[in-house]
This record gives C-alpha cells, sequence and structure tokens, in this order.
C-alpha cells in the first residue's frame, strides 16, 4: 500500500475551506481501492468529512471520474429534492477545493477528493439479518432506477472492461503465463476451477452483442459496504463508491451484491468450510431487487439474473487470482495469501450457486410478476 507523508496531508486540507477548528485525519473502512481518511474538525462544532486519494493506477483519468460523480450526483439531487428527500445525506456531495475545483492535485501529482461523513450511518461488511439484505437489495434496485434516464453517452468509462469476464478471462491466463511471482505452481486446484468454466466466462457478454440485453446506467461495485444504513431505523440512507457508474449489465449489479452479501462470513475467510452460498439471503435480495426494479427490466434481464451472481463472483475470484499472480498490486491486502483466501471463498460460492441452480432460477420466477 502506498505511503502518504504525513506533510501532505496537511498540504492537501489547507486546499479546502473546511471551517474553523482543529483538523485530525485518520485512515478509515475497509475499501479496497482508494486510500481512504475520516477528517474531523473541532471548533465550535465538530464536523467530520471523508477523504479520499483516489488510485490513479486504477482510475487514470481522475478528472473524467470526477465529472462523472459531480454529474451522476448533481442528478440524483434533483430526483431526491423532487420527492422531498434530504439532498446532502440521501447522496453524495463533492466538497469544491478554495479554487473551486471537484478535487486537489497534491505536488506528488497525488489527486484527492473530499465528501462530508454522512451520520447517523452504518457500514456492513457482512450482513447482520436478512432484513439488512433486503433493504440493500431495494437501495440498489432503487439507485439504477434513479439513474435510468441519465444520458449514459455522458458518462466516461472509469474502468474500460471492467465487468467483461470474457476479458478477464484473457488477463488472468496472461498473468498465468508470465506467473512474474512463481506463485502457479502453487495454485493448481484454482487454476483448474477457472479453466472448467471458460464457457461460461461469455454467457452473458454473448447476450448483450447479440442485442438481447440492454446496456444501463449501473453501479457496477455493488457490495454491501457501498452503501450507509440509518443507525438508528437501519433503512438504507445513502449509495456510495460511485467510481464505476458506468454503462453496465443490470445483472451485474444484481450479481455483484450477491457475491458479497449471500454468505455469512468474509469475502477472505481462510476457513471454507463456513463459507456458504445462502439461498436465504438469495432469496431476500431477489425479492428486494424486484420489488423496486423488476417492472423497468426486461424479462431477459429477469431471466439472467442467476447468471449475473454466477459471473460476478466467478470474475471477481478471477480477478483475486490474477493479482495474486501478479504481486498484489490492485487490490489492497493486509495479510500475505489474502488475494488467494478472497479467490478461494468466491470459487467455494461459484460452486454452491451451481449446486442450487434450479433453486436459484425458481426463485427469480416467483418473484417475476
Ligand atoms: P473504495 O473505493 O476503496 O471501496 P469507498 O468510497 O467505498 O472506497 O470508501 C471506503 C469506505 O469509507 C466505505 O466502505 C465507507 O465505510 C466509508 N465512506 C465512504 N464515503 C463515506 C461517506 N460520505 N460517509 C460515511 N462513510 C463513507
Ligand atoms: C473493489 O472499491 P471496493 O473495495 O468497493 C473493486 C470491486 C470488487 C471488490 C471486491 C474499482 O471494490 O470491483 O468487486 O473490490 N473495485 C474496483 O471486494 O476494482
Ligand atoms: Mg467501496
Amino acid at each position: 500500500m502506498l505511503q502518504i507523508a504525513p506533510e501532505l496531508y496537511d498540504e492537501v486540507l489547507s486546499a479546502y475551506d473546511l471551517g474553523e477548528g482543529t483538523i485530525t485525519h485518520t485512515p478509515y473502512g475497509e475499501g479496497h481501492i482508494n486510500n481512504t481518511n475520516l477528517v474531523t474538525v473541532t471548533g465550535k462544532d465538530t464536523r467530520r468529512y471523508i477523504l479520499q486519494r483516489i488510485n490513479t493506477d486504477i482510475f487514470t483519468d481522475p478528472s473524467a471520474l470526477m465529472k462523472n460523480i459531480c454529474g451522476v450526483t448533481s442528478y440524483l439531487k434533483e430526483i431526491i429534492a423532487k420527492r422531498g428527500g434530504d439532498t446532502t445525506r440521501e447522496t453524495m456531495t463533492v466538497v469544491y477545493t478554495r479554487d473551486r475545483k471537484p478535487f486537489y492535485t497534491d505536488s506528488t501529482q497525488g489527486v484527492w477528493r473530499i465528501y462530508p461523513f454522512i451520520e447517523h450511518t452504518i457500514c456492513l461488511q457482512q450482513c447482520r439479518n436478512i432484513r439488512d439484505f433486503y433493504t440493500s437489495a431495494r437501495a440498489f434496485g432503487q439507485f439504477q432506477k434513479n439513474l435510468a434516464g441519465y444520458d449514459a453517452s455522458t458518462l466516461h468509462e472509469t474502468i474500460p472492461d471492467f465487468h467483461n469476464t470474457p476479458d478477464r478471462l484473457r488477463k488472468f491466463k496472461e498473468a498465468l503465463a508470465a506467473d512474474v511471482m512463481h506463485r502457479a505452481a502453487d495454485i493448481k486446484e484454482e487454476i483448474t476451477f477457472v479453466l472448467n468454466h471458460e464457457a461460461d466466462c461469455s454467457y452473458m457478454t454473448d447476450l448483450l452483442s447479440a442485442g438481447k440485453l440492454p446496456l444501463r446506467v449501473t453501479h457496477n461495485d455493488t457490495k454491501l459496504n457501498n452503501i450507509l444504513l440509518d443507525d438508528q431505523t437501519n433503512d438504507a440512507v445513502c449509495i456510495i463508491d460511485l467510481d464505476t457508474v458506468m454503462p453496465g449489465l443490470a445483472a451485474n449489479d444484481f450479481g455483484d451484491s450477491i457475491r458479497f452479501g449471500a454468505n455469512h462470513n468474509a469475502e477472505d475467510e481462510p476457513d471454507l468450510s463456513k463459507v456458504n452460498f445462502s439461498l436465504e439471503l438469495f432469496e431476500a435480495y431477489t425479492k428486494g431487487f424486484l420489488e423496486v426494479a423488476g417492472d423497468a427490466l426486461t424479462p431477459l434481464e429477469i431471466e439472467t439474473l442467476p447468471w449475473g451472481a454466477k459471473l460476478m463472483t466467478l470474475e471477481c475470484g478471477m480477478r483475486f487470482l490474477t493479482d495474486y499472480l501478479e504481486g498484489d498490486h490492485y487490490f489492497a491486502t493486509h495479510r500475505p495469501g489474502q488475494n488467494l483466501d478472497r479467490t478461494r471463498t468466491q470459487f467455494k460460492l461459484v460452486h454452491d450457486m451451481e449446486e442450487h441452480w434450479d433453486e436459484m432460477n425458481t426463485i427469480v420466477r416467483n418473484y417475476t410478476k
């Protein structure tokens, strides 16, 4: 993980007017991509902010990325205002620099942004109960519906081929052939798992190329820790982490949530006996997502939701394994072997989904109007 000199924080924070008070900052959250910090300004009142150094190895055009986020959040604010909601709480707000820019480039070329911290919320790494997952399904479904009218042609593709599963397979094979860390010999089982699933990888992209599935404006990173819930009512408050809002498939947003949340253990749980795909959680998410977004989706989009779940899980496992082979430079890791543990949980979930494939399809049919 990139080390940031303490003086740099002073430089960055002084580019913003965060009001009177003493400023402190501390690393925050469990995102895998950006460097996230909680900034507290203690004065007459206390204000908190999220300060992020954008990962520019991954997001190579931060200016275009911030344009996407400013565009999407302004659009969402209009929708929220129209229905009398709280525009400061129900979507993110970009804090501008003193010279009115949505991000700050520091003297080492690091790129930073600030959002007000959305107070009285919680961010879950695993769902505590069925209701949390059902709530998140409705919120992600609503997010997609809210953006249905957003002009996709104005969106910059922040990571090209982000959920292009055949391309992820190609990148995995390249990493395997290069084997720069000499790790391939230890992961024979995982390599076989990927190669046995080669034919599956293009299922959704083939339907898209054939014009049978529409591209929509989607979030593309719908895991449970990218949503904030009210700490009193446990209702959904705000969808966060908008870096990957781009045209995509509805089933992929559905599927990525299932990948992360329809399981009672962590994404990097080393003990695979604890990792089990939960049909009960799958059903709760399907119910919530289709209740809200179902009428906006085509019959084939609904029918292929289980494919979204399976392929997002397989794809994410391949991405973790690719990163493991390449030396763990994409996803933040905090211990050796973490990306391999993450890979194994994903492949275990794919295996479980295959065992429950008929039930998954039946559940989707049962919640189709
Ligand atoms: P990453 O892209 O690295 O996942 P995120 O944008 O998801 O980064 O932020 C990481 C974590 O920071 C989130 O999971 C959440 O806990 C917290 N977070 C981000 N933005 C806010 C916000 N505006 N208010 C409260 N918490 C936030
Ligand atoms: C990353 O940014 P974060 O931590 O919410 C990744 C997702 C993966 C996820 C796996 C931009 O999500 O695609 O599914 O890790 N985000 C990016 O946990 O690559
Ligand atoms: Mg995140």
